[in-house]
């Protein structure tokens, strides 16, 4: 059954900032679609009083949800305030929109909402109430006397303690962690400023913030360390013996046993290229702690290529009995990512600086630069790497030159998509976790920008954020607690089962999924159109769940929207 309405406003739920662009949808039922020309709009104050009025123009028609989609532009209105949209056929009210906020505090409030839903994600500390207030929890999952799984034949026990949970599971995920991680370390390094924002605000009470996002950042980054091997190579993950029930953390320890399972060459790659950005951005920061910890994470960054390079296709382990695949048999595109991180951290003239060199001119023909990186496709963090790489030296230069052109090629073809699409959104098939890839492909918008400085790039990535925070067929701000219509049933076990209403704050949900792997859950998908495959239900996984490589794009994108 088909549940749309005949008409509806989609605009985004937290707001806009003051000086840009504003704009929202109207979807109209072709069925009972009118004249353009009769369609007008009016932006009012909470006292009703009228800030602006103008007229609807048509964008198109949506194929993947049979609308025609007509766009109202409210940019002149540079007040800050409370306002509401209201929507007008032949002169009547036909629709109202909730309250949003025009603000120059929107995008830092989402920012710390964001980096706080790290926080949140936390493993095997306790979370005290001073720093997480009503979703305090205490310590479990410590992780640090694990046994082998019985697949690797190994005995003895390893420490694994710490790092973030990866979704609304508990495994905890090297291939996963690391996109995340390097994600965040980007946002970082292109703004600096960024590097000493705390976590919390937006709906998150004022309590005290535990840590800085650089803070955070490491605290993955020490569980990292911790997955590495003797011999250099890295585990693959943790995981617990079956998908743990909708319970707490210190539940589920009562419950079961959690097991370390890997190496594998993707999960020490994506290791390498992680750390030997940690190392760059670390010893950014400065201070001999900071500086201590970078070399630690290039020594360790290097151990881990050195295995790759003699372990060049160790598949991951086939087990997903308790945790997610993460399956991924090309190795290319970690390779490469690892080798483009090394090269901006070696500047030594050592053999393996020489060999790394030697191998990035065909690294970069095998590996094109795509519209967006992924657990799986991971090229697009060597790309970005070469194109900002601040060595002056000529094979840097020829490098970063090539590598700048490809990322924009890449940007202008998001916005071309973006021009293409009644929703102004660059994705072409809503898959598992399509929230992330569309945050993604903000980022290479936010990327190009921060050298071309072409303020299209810029619009295009901010379209796209109008888009998670409530721009969509769904109406719905697809970040936890970030507006009225935020998912209220992710499909994440802390929010289930912490004894709190509110889900916790700051997680970007997967969203649209066409795909709709858990219809055997039998959750209620309010149309067969694609571009309706969502559903506020904790059952449906496909579409409702959490993960941490969908929040660091969007972390990173309104870092750099906050800073570029
Ligand atoms: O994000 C992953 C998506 O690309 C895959 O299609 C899907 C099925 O393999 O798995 C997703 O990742 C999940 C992981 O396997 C386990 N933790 C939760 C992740 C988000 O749903």
């Amino acid at each position: 059954m088909d549940c749309k309405l005949e008409y509806a406003i989609r605009y985004n739920h937290v707001g806009y900032g003051v000086n840009e662009r504003k704009v929202f949808f109207f979807a109209a039922d072709p069925a009972t679609m009118q004249a353009p020309a009769q369609f007008g709009f009016r932006i009012v104050g909470m006292d009703g009083a009228v800030a602006l009025e103008g007229t609807l123009l048509i964008r198109g028609n949506c194929d993947y949800t049979a609308e025609t989609i007509y766009e109202g532009d409210f940019s002149a209105l540079t007040v800050p305030g409370t306002y509401r949209i209201l929507v007008l056929v032949s002169g009547e009210v036909v629709k109202e929109s909730h309250a949003f906020e025009i603000s120059d505090k929107l995008f830092l409030r989402e920012l710390r909402a964001n980096i706080k839903s790290f926080y949140f994600q936390r493993s095997g500390v306790e979370l005290p109430t001073e720093y997480a207030g009503k979703w305090a929890r205490p310590a479990a999952h410590a992780d640090n006397d694990l046994a082998f799984h019985s697949m690797m034949n190994r005995p003895g026990v390893w420490n694994a303690h710490g790092g973030w949970y990866d979704a609304g599971d508990y495994g905890k995920y090297i291939v996963n962690g690391g996109v995340s991680v390097a994600t965040l370390l980007l946002a970082c390094e292109m703004c600096p400023s960024a590097v000493g924002i705390m976590g919390g605000d937006g709906f998150v009470p004022t309590f005290e913030q535990p840590c800085s996002l650089l803070d955070e950042i490491r605290f993955e980054l020490e569980f990292f360390l911790r997955m590495q091997d003797s011999d250099g190579g890295v585990f693959f993950k943790v995981t617990p013996g079956h998908w743990d029930g909708f319970m707490m953390p210190e539940d589920s320890d009562v419950m079961q046993k959690r097991f370390i399972m890997g190496k594998s060459t993707t999960s020490t790659l994506n290791f390498a290229g992680a750390l030997a950005q940690a190392h760059h951005v670390f010893k950014m920061a400065g201070g001999a702690a900071s500086e201590a910890f970078a070399e630690n994470c290039l020594a360790a960054s290097i151990r881990a290529y050195e295995w790759a390079l003699q372990n060049p296709d160790v598949g991951w382990p086939r087990n997903t009995e308790g945790s997610g695949g993460y399956g991924d048999e090309r190795y290319d595109d970690e390779f490469f990512w690892a080798r483009a991180m090394l090269f901006r951290e070696l500047r030594d003239g050592s053999a393996l600086a020489g060999d790394i060199v030697a191998e990035l001119p065909a690294d970069m023909d095998r590996n094109p630069v795509q519209l967006s990186l992924d657990w799986r496709d991971t090229q697009n963090l060597g790309w970005i790497a070469l194109a900002l790489n601040d060595d002056e030296g000529p094979v840097a230069k020829e490098f970063r030159e090539k590598a700048r052109i490809r990322i924009a090629e890449a940007a202008e073809s998001i916005l071309n998509l973006q021009k293409d699409d009644a929703y102004a959104i660059s994705i072409r098939r809503f898959i598992w976790g399509s929230n992330g890839e569309i945050a993604n492909h903000a980022l290479t918008l936010m990327v190009a920008y921060s050298w071309t400085r072409d303020v299209r790039f810029r619009a295009g990535a901010k379209e796209l954020v109008d888009f998670i925070y409530g721009r969509n067929p769904l109406n719905v701000c697809f970040v936890t607690g970030a507006a009225w219509s935020s998912p209220r049933f992710p499909h994440h076990r802390i929010s289930h089962a912490d004894g709190v209403v509110d889900p916790v704050p700051g997680l970007l949900v997967g969203g649209i999924n066409n795909d709709r792997q858990d219809m055997h859950r039998k959750p209620h998908y309010s149309s067969e159109l694609p571009g309706f495959a969502y559903t506020d239900e904790r059952c449906s996984f496909a579409s409702n769940e959490t993960a941490i490589n969908w929040n660091a794009p969007l972390t990173a994108v309104l870092a750099l929207l906050n800073c570029l």
